[in-house]
């Protein structure tokens, strides 16, 4: 017969499996950023290391990407120090340089630490970064949007030309534009020995908040 703490584990762990499908259902809703994640987890191994950013995708991060060892997520969590996530990765790629690295960011965040491609080139840091750029600080622009009545400013970015700037670092860089495309690139940039940067074209306010599933508060 069975015991009783034997039927509440058990009555637990069906609750359990549904509230991870649920939630896995819930946020395919935060597009294109769980797509661009699924398509990430895909291709870096599972020992591989993924450097988040305070961005679109990195905040879709947080609740879409699946870590399968510890200490592989390298956050700055909520202290939210945005543009910490390139300059760190190169620090992680030196810890581990026989393991892949990718560090993810958004336009804003990477220019505030672009120059350190050039010591990615001089020591030989050959990690992978992928800028996604939406040609805004995407946070920002949503915030002034939805809770300053559209009054925009100092949120869109003119940008340059984040392959062109990689070239000119002596860094081969392609550029995307869908998940799909990402993928072949993504791989073939892995397998580089050298580093290389990956730029993801997303339009101007075509992401999916990710805050409901962050901060209840948030939308
Ligand atoms: C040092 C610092 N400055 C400002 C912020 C506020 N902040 C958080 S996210 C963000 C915008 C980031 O824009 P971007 O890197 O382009 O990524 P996106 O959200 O557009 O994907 C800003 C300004 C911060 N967290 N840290």
């Amino acid at each position: 017969m069975p015991n009783i703490l034997d039927e509440i584990i058990a009555r637990k762990r069906t609750e359990i499996a549904e509230a991870k499908r649920a939630a896995a259902q819930a946020i395919q809703k935060v597009q294109p950023q769980v797509a661009y994640l699924k398509v990430i987890r895909e291709v870096l191994p599972a020992d591989g290391f993924f450097v988040d950013e305070m961005s679109q995708v990195g905040f879709a991060s947080w609740f879409a990407f699946p870590v399968y060892q510890p200490r592989t997520f390298i956050t700055s969590g909520y202290q939210g120090t945005l543009g910490f996530g390139f300059p760190t990765a190169l620090g992680v790629k030196i810890a581990y340089p026989d393991r892949a690295v990718v560090s993810i960011t958004g336009d804003g965040g990477f220019l505030f630490g672009v120059q350190e491609l050039a010591t990615a080139v001089q020591y030989g840091i050959n990690l992978v970064t992928i800028v996604f750029n939406n040609e805004c600080y995407g946070n920002v622009r949503r915030d002034q949007q939805q809770s300053f009545a559209g009054r925009l400013i100092g949120s869109d970015l003119v940008n340059p030309d984040f392959v062109r700037l990689a070239e000119s670092f002596g860094v081969t860089a392609r550029r995307v534009t869908s998940p799909d495309a990402l993928k072949p690139a993504l791989e073939e940039a892995l397998s580089a020995a050298a580093p290389r940067i990956i730029e993801v074209v997303t339009p101007r306010d075509s992401e999916v908040s990710p805050w409901e599933f962050l901060h209840p508060k948030f939308t």
